[in-house]
């Protein structure tokens, strides 16, 4: 795969975005209609997480979620349907029978696994996978994907020091969105960065603004690269906002200042990117209007369609479970 972000990409990218987006206020408001139990939003997120996935190789590399990559399921191939099928919990569901939080278990398709709440678990599972593939002699990188408080959690460390002593192929992609749940940075951390701790592991530590594709793609692609070369891990820091509160059950305005959430917008990664793809002349105005309605209209087809399908049957409550009815 070359890594030139041409015209082509810039657009499917962007198109990601777009379809993450609809999808994902289209959840929340089946929250508020009380068919979707709980959902994490990744608005705000859509930028850092669909150049990340760019720049790697899908059908290779692998990848290590949080709930919070609702954009990086869909760049990875899940569709819209699946999406809602989960957040719906509706039969047929495919990444924990309906059982689960969203987001939550795995897409064996995409090859996604294990993904749950409990935070910061992915990270020495990353550093497992990355050793299984460097013992295999596998060209592989594995990326991991966790939040500002999950660099909190011992497993963090664990891992980026297992990760860098072993020269390991691993990302460690960091979406720093300032918050845990109510908690900012700076009662998390005394340093103002998370990418600084990685010289405390040995290994680059990169800060990128999540907002801005090129940047993202240019400092994961460098990462990727040096991870094929045997030159073992890198810890990538990408600032986003959390547009939204932690989950639909949650409100920010108890905890975040009045001035701080109005000026959550000037962050928000669709309009940026927009903008810079329009300056480029990769998308018209015109083109960007057609495709938003294009993703609400897919957006709209699959909430029809997995709104009227079945919940799982009461007959299948305690399947693959050790309980008798
Ligand atoms: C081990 C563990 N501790 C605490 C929690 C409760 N919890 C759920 S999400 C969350 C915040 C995580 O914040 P961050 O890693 O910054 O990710 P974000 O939600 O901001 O994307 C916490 C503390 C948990 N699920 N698991």
């Amino acid at each position: 795969m070359t890594n030139e972000l041409n015209k082509s990409r810039l657009k499917k990218m962007f198109r990601t975005m777009l379809i993450s987006r609809a999808l994902d206020e289209r959840v929340w408001i089946l929250n508020r209609q009380g068919k979707a139990a709980i959902a994490a939003s990744a608005q705000g997120h859509e930028a850092s997480q669909v150049a990340c996935i760019e720049a790697l190789d899908p059908s290779l590399d692998h990848f290590l979620i949080y709930y919070r990559q609702f954009t990086v399921t869909l760049a990875l191939g899940t569709t819209p349907e699946e999406q809602l099928r989960t957040f719906l919990a509706k039969d047929g569901e495919i990444m924990s029978g309906a059982r689960q939080f969203p987001l939550h278990g795995s897409h064996p398709r995409v090859d996604l696994f294990s993904f749950s709440n409990v935070v910061g678990t992915q990270l020495p599972q990353a550093v497992g996978v990355a050793l299984a593939d460097k013992m295999r002699d596998s060209n592989a990188v594995t990326v991991v994907f966790f939040g500002d408080g999950a660099a909190s959690q011992g497993d963090c460390h664990e891992a980026m020091n297992f990760a860098s002593i072993h020269s390991l192929p691993v990302i460690f992609f960091c979406e720093n969105n300032g918050y845990a749940i109510s908690v900012p940075l700076s009662k998390q951390m005394a340093v103002e960065n998370i990418s600084s701790r990685a010289a405390g592991y040995g290994m680059p530590g990169v800060l990128v603004d999540g907002t801005d594709i090129f940047d993202v793609f240019e400092a994961t692609s460098e990462a990727a690269n040096r991870a094929r070369r045997g030159e073992g891990p890198t810890l990538i820091e990408s600032t986003v906002e959390r547009l939204l509160p932690h989950t639909t059950d949650d409100d920010h305005s108890k905890y975040r200042r009045k001035d701080d959430i109005e000026g959550l917008s000037r962050m928000d990664p669709l309009p940026i990117t927009a903008e810079k793809l329009v300056s480029i002349n990769v998308l018209s105005k015109s083109d960007i209007q057609m495709m938003e309605k294009e993703a609400k209209l897919i957006v709209d087809d699959a909430t029809e369609k997995i709104g009227n399908e079945p919940y799982p049957g009461v007959e299948t409550m305690l399947l693959h479970s050790d309980l008798e009815f």
